[in-house]
């Protein structure tokens, strides 16, 4: 077989990816591990920064998002108990968007199938070779049978635990890390939202968050220790906990019922360095990696691949090779500043096991400032929203 570029992973950097370059003209064969049914499943991100809300027009997948998304001009922070907002639409005239990551996919692979995109699902044991050369290829085994696809580039889309990072070699690799000493325990519930906008709060019993998917549909949030096991949370503990960390008006006013998901997710910060070795692309998560607090995984996922789709379009439509020279240093520009920001409210409202006395105060300090100053408002607004591509 043969293609231009070959797309590792079919999450929503993989998809986002091909359905671009299929409407530029440029041919992809997308590769993903697990079943379409599985990758669908996978409870995740849900705002969409107004950037990304774009790309998805730009590649003809937003009817449903236009439809049924939520736009949202602000958000609400609580600190113990003094709540306040953050105006996106005062602070820099621009919203987000409430829509599942999950329904971002579907929607990514109904557009997929409609425009006879290939995916070729259940892709064992994928291999790249020869990424350094100007004949790359892919192997994988599918039903048992070992096949190649030969091409001109290679995207690794394929997320934090997939193969593509590994295949540059460890000398050429620089990796950044910082693992936080919680999780987020996170439910899903068919319950309509306690609130209109979402409400990060900082408790004296720890982070939590209540955002939602549609009108009776809520998500919701604690921070709890890495050592929990998602067993050991009945569903009234959980409401129970989060109600005890909520403002009081929200936790008197919250509707609980039954939970459909329930998940433990570890909070960590990774950025790998170079995001290019040779022929190959390293997009979203196999890249980088921030704590969810800001709600940047999916949005940076999504401006690394507005770089490669303009890269690799300048090369097979204008004969420029300047966005592929580039790609990996105005990737990491924006990387950096979304880690920043993820690991600053992370900080911001989280309660440390470690945390002193200072540490508490310095916390107080910054959460005032936010409540009180126009300029750290918009500062604010300015990365929640999306800083440009
Ligand atoms: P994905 O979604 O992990 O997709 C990678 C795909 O690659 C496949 N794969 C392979 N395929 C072939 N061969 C291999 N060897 C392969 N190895 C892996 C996988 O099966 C998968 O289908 O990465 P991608 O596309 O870069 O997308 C990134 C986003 O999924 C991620 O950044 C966000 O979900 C992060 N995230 C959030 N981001 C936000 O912007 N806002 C949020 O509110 C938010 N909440 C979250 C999150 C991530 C969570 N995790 C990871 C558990 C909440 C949670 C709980
Ligand atoms: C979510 O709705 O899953 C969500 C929203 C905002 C975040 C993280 C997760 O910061």
């Amino acid at each position: 077989m043969r293609t231009q570029v070959v797309i590792i992973g079919g999450g929503p950097s993989g998809l986002l990816l091909s359905q671009l370059l299929l409407k530029a003209g440029v041919e992809t064969i997308v590769l993903e591990r697990k079943t379409r049914e599985y990758v669908l499943a996978r409870i995740r991100a849900g705002i969409l920064e107004q950037g990304m809300v774009n790309l998805l027009r730009e590649a003809d997948v937003a009817d449903r998002l236009d439809r049924e998304g939520f736009v949202h001009d602000g958000t609400l922070i609580a600190s113990d108990n003094d709540t306040f907002r953050i105006d996106f639409a005062k602070s820099v005239g621009v919203p987000v968007v409430v829509y599942g990551q999950t329904e971002v996919t579907r929607d990514l692979y109904d557009a997929r199938e409609a425009t006879g995109g290939e995916t070729v699902f259940e892709a064992d044991d994928v291999c790249l070779h020869d990424v350094k050369s100007d004949a790359p290829y892919v192997t994988f085994r599918k039903d048992g049978r070992d096949q190649r696809i030969d091409c001109d580039y290679i995207a690794g889309c394929d997320g934090f635990h997939g193969v593509s990072r590994e295949t540059i070699p460890k000398d050429v690799r620089q990796e950044f890390e910082k693992v936080y000493p919680f999780g987020w325990l996170g439910v899903l519930s068919e319950t309509p939202p306690v609130d209109d906008e979402l409400i990060y709060a900082n408790s004296e019993r720890g982070f939590a968050l209540c955002s939602m998917r549609n009108a009776n549909l809520s998500r919701y949030y604690v921070q709890c220790p890495l050592t929990d096991r998602v067993e050991d949370w009945s569903d009234d503990a959980f409401w129970e906990e989060l109600k005890r960390r909520i403002p009081e008006k929200a936790a008197d006013t919250l509707i609980t019922g039954p939970t459909i998901e329930k998940s433990i997710a570890p909070l960590r910060s990774f950025v790998t360095e170079p995001m290019q070795w040779g022929r190959l692309f390293l997009c979203g998560d196999a890249a980088h990696i921030v704590p969810p607090t800001g709600a940047k995984g999916l949005n940076t996922a999504a401006s690394d691949v507005h770089y490669l789709y303009h890269a690799l379009k300048d090369h097979y439509l204008d004969n420029s090779d300047k966005g592929i020279e580039t790609y990996s240093t105005r990737a990491l520009a924006r990387v950096w500043k979304a880690e920043r920001f993820s690991w600053w409210m992370t900080n911001l409202l989280h309660r440390f096991p470690e945390q002193s006395g200072f540490d508490r105060r310095m916390q107080q300090a910054d959460l005032a400032f936010l409540r009180d100053n126009e300029a750290a408002q918009q500062a604010m607004a300015e990365n929640y929203v999306g800083l440009p591509y």
